[in-house]
Formats: structure tokens, sequence, C-alpha cells
């Protein structure tokens, strides 16, 4: 058995969540908030207490939108005095292009010009204020971007307007010098009813079309993969592959459903088993970001919950992840799968006389079927292991 505290959170887990969801007050659609408001400085505290490492934030969630320069400073002061007071660090900032009305038709892809101009400027302060709270990070989520109806622009359209406005942000961040990497969320509906870049995957086709593609990457999410209907993990992999893999979403989402945000490893627990694993044995170090709200049933004392609940499952699927790579069978298993018999002519990188070989060489199919690929055992045995029987 693992020591008590091997699930207790630390710095080097680089556990995030952004004030949105500690703070989250548990309105929906159809009723309104069960939380009172949480300042900002007071969240710093309870990630603190709950063992946290950082936190991230809109603009708006700690300044408010029309607030006077003077008042933004004080308000920022003060942030940065508790996020030292606890030892909370700010690893990632973003702007909120989605919650005033404004934002009716989405903000980069917006028809009107003046809308347009307005997110430009409105995610170049956003960047000026992660910059002096020392993110690194600058997620965009085109929360709006995206339509009711096809009738209101062609969809390349929007994306030359989104390109537009990555290019112009990475030329800001350059002339800056604020050292920003961005990350494209991904998310197929919701709040509008198709939101274009609505895969992870899309934004991997966007991306290298950029002027500054090597300042680019994605902050895929649980939640909204799963509402596609895809795993998660196979878009994580894609991104990692690509070098692309700068900022993760985790929480949990049951597909078929509106997006729900759930504690992490709290629906899909095999899914959240792969990609911890896959994280963990790639070594990803960029921050673990809940992107996730505690139960509308719960109070301030269950957003504690909340947020300890998703690093502890972190840690416990961490901890299941290295006894799965340590586990005799399974290795056994795995070590069967990919073994070539003597005088199979190498694929990999082509040669002619590598090509030669292989156009020539005889394959006997009823042999290759004898290979038995034992997956229902090895799905079982992880089964085994992550209920605790193993
Ligand atoms: C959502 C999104 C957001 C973004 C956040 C950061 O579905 O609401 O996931 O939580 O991640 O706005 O840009
Ligand atoms: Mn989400
Ligand atoms: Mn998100």
């Amino acid at each position: 058995m693992p020591s008590l505290n091997a699930y207790q959170p630390r710095p080097e887990h680089k556990f995030s969540f952004g004030l949105w969801t500690v703070g989250n007050r548990g309105r929906d659609p159809f009723g309104d908030g069960v939380r009172p408001a949480l300042a900002p400085v007071d969240a710093v505290a309870l990630l603190a207490e709950t063992g946290a490492w950082g936190v991230n934030l809109h603009d708006n969630d700690l300044v408010p939108i029309d607030a006077a320069p003077s008042e933004r400073d004080r308000i920022v002061k003060e942030f940065q005095a508790a996020c030292r007071r606890h030892g909370i660090v700010v690893p990632m900032a973003t702007v909120s292009l989605f919650f005033h009305p404004v934002f009716r038709d989405g903000a980069f892809t917006a028809n009107d010009p003046e809308v347009r101009a307005y997110a430009l400027q409105k995610t170049m302060r956003a960047m000026d204020l992660g910059a002096e709270l020392g993110a690194k990070i600058f997620v965009l989520w085109g929360g709006r971007e995206g339509v009711e109806t096809d009738a209101c622009r062609r969809a390349d359209e929007a994306v030359k307007r989104l390109r537009e406005a990555v290019n112009y942000l990475c030329a800001y961040n350059q002339e800056q010098q604020y050292g920003y990497h961005f990350a494209l969320e991904a998310k197929p509906n919701e709040p509008r009813g198709d939101i274009y870049m609505s895969t992870t995957g899309h934004y991997l086709g966007f991306i290298p079309t950029l002027d500054h593609p090597e300042m680019v990457g994605v902050n895929p999410e649980f939640a909204h993969e799963t509402m596609a209907g895809l795993n998660f993990m196979h878009a994580v992999a894609q991104a990692w592959e690509a070098g692309k893999l700068f900022h993760i979403d985790l929480n949990d989402q049951m597909p078929g459903r509106y997006d729900q945000d759930l504690r992490f490893g709290s629906a899909n627990l095999k899914a959240a088993f792969w990609l911890v694993k896959f994280l963990e044995d790639v070594g990803y170090d960029g921050p673990r970001h809940f992107d996730a709200h505690a139960y509308r049933t719960e109070d301030l004392e269950g957003v504690k919950d909340f947020a300890r609940g998703c690093m502890r499952s972190y840690l416990i699927l961490k901890e299941k992840a290295e006894r799965w790579n340590a586990d005799g069978e399974i290795q056994a298993i795995l070590s069967e799968l990919d073994v070539a018999p003597p005088g199979l002519p190498a694929a990999g990188r082509y040669a002619s006389s590598g090509a030669a070989a292989l156009l020539k060489h005889e394959f006997n199919k009823d042999q290759i079927m004898k290979k038995r690929l034992p997956y229902e055992r090895l799905d079982q045995l992880t089964f085994d292991l992550l209920t605790g029987v193993r």
C-alpha cells in the first residue's frame, strides 16, 4: 500500500484551478446561483488550503470589465499580495470573449468589425494583466465563435478572421516580449449551436497556417472532446506528439449531455486512467489544470471537497499507472505484441532496396493469424488493478 500522504498534492504536481472553477456559483440556464460570490483573494486562500499550486484567471474574473485604471491597479496589487502570502502562482491567463452581451455574435469572428476590434483590445489588455501576474501561457477559448445559422457568414471567412486575430496577438506578444505560449481550446458546441474549431484536431490543422506557429499550441479539455463523442486521450496524444500540448483542461463529462465540467475522474474512470497514464508516461510537465466545478448541491465546504477530489483522483490514477507499468503479467503480454518474425524485411523509412525486398516477400496470413492478441485479458487486468482487486 502507498504511504498515507502519497495522494497529497505537492507543488511539483503543478495542479491549478481557474478562479471561475472554485468560484463557480452553481448558476445554470434554469436556476440561479446557490453559493455566495467568492472574492479572488479568498479563492487563492481556499486553493492554498486544499494544496493546489496555481490559479488561472480570465481578465474579468479579477478585474470588472469597466474598472477604472486606479481600481484595476488596486485589485491586481491585492491579488498579487494574496498569491505571495499563500505561495500560489499564476501559470495561465485568459480572456473572456463570451460573457458580455456585446459578444453575442462571437468576438474575433463576429460580423461587426467594431466587435472584432474590441475583442483584440480586450485580449491585449488581458495579456498585459496576465504578464503582470507572471503567466507564461495564454489560453484562447473561442466561446462564442460560432453560429446558430450558417446564413450569417461563410465558415471559411470565420477561419480567416480567426487567423488574422491570432497573428495580431502573436505580434503583440513578440513586441511586448511577454514570452507567452498561446494555447487554443476547442469545443464542439455550447454556448452556441455550432462552434468553429470544434475539436483539438481542428486547431492542430489551423496552427501551421499561422505567422508564428511555434508560439501557438492547444489546450485540450476532457469534457469538450467527450461531448464530441471522441477519445480525449487520443487528442492529447496527437497534440503531444506534434509538440503542441501547451496546457490541459482536466474535468469529466458524460457523452451526449450538456457541458458538465464534472470533478476529474468522477464519470469515466477508465478514460481518466488512460489519460493520466499517458501524461505521466510521456513526462508532460505543464500545468495540470482542473477546469471543472462542484455540484450545484454543494456549499463552500463542498467546493473544497471538489478541489481536493480532483487532485486526489489524479494522484491515485498516477500511482495505478505506475503499478500498471510494473505489472509482470501486463508487461509480458505487451512485450509479445510487437515481435517481428525472423526474415521480415524492415518497413520503416523508405529505401528502394528495402521496398524491393518487401515487394518480393511472401506473407503467410494463416501464420500471422495464429498470433494471439489477448486484449480481453489485458483490459481485465487493467480493470482488476483499477478496482483494487489486483
Ligand atoms: C467552458 C470552457 C472554459 C474555458 C475558459 C478558459 O466550457 O466553459 O472550458 O472554462 O476553458 O474560459 O478559456
Ligand atoms: Mn468546458
Ligand atoms: Mn476549458
